[in-house]
């Protein structure tokens, strides 16, 4: 589901940028667009929880509730926001839980080369180990010192800045280790396995042989 947005003035915006910021085929839009599938989701931070999964290192699950969440570590990244429909939003200031201290916790199995991102309803992002663990990739609560609205996915969402931000879902409630790589939602429905906006990975067809396993 999209949410329209007006390109009026994206030009203008854009023309103050620096041409190394902006990622080829990217616009700067008023505002930070609102853009995902399906209904938002209804959240109670009485039931939630988030979950490591899969092929971890001892091969146990590990859940955290809300307030175990609460209790992690936070930084702060500054990172521009990379939307595969052609939106970059510049210099956010994200505020959230590092995805190292996840993969600290709960560790992978020494085999484990991918990992599979989960949000509510099913949403699903994959990608490799390396990304996920990438220095700036955050599971966000805060954007700019403000609670990210539900829109934007609170109670919390992924962002990996160096890749498009379907990469990042909104509404994240765990993830799991995979020894394979496997398609998450939109990367079974078109879009590109890897998604690198600096070399415009937009679409599965672009796909060398090799970026992931065959649809
Ligand atoms: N749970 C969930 N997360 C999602 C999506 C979605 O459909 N569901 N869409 C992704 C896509 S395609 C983009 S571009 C970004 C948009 O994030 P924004 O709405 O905060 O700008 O969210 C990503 N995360
Ligand atoms: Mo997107």
């Amino acid at each position: 589901m999209t949410t329209p947005f007006s390109r009026i003035g994206a030009k203008k915006r854009a023309a103050g940028v620096p041409g190394d910021r902006l990622p080829p085929g990217q616009y700067i839009p008023r505002g930070w667009p609102v853009l995902h599938y399906g209904p938002l989701p209804k959240v109670d931070l009485a039931t939630w929880d988030f979950k490591v999964f899969g092929a971890t290192a001892d091969g146990a699950e590990r859940r955290w509730d809300w307030g175990q969440v609460g209790e992690l570590p936070r930084t702060e990244v500054a990172a521009d926001f990379h939307c595969v429909t052609k939106f970059s939003v510049l210099d956010n200031t994200w505020t959230g839980i590092p995805t190292r201290a996840f993969t600290e916790l709960a560790p992978p199995a020494p085999d484990v080369t991918h990992v599979m991102v989960w949000a509510e309803y099913g949403y699903s992002a994959n990608m490799t180990l390396a990304d996920f663990t990438s220095e700036l990739a955050l599971f966000v609560t805060h954007k700019d010192g403000e609670p990210i609205s539900p829109e934007h996915g609170w109670p919390l969402r992924l962002v990996v800045p160096h890749l498009y931000a379907w990469k990042g879902p909104k509404w994240v409630r765990g993830f799991e280790y995979l020894r394979e790589d496997r398609r998450g939602f939109w990367e079974e429905r078109g879009y590109h396995n890897r998604a690198d906006p600096w070399q415009e990975q937009r679409y599965s067809y672009q796909e060398s042989p090799g970026d992931g396993p065959e649809l």
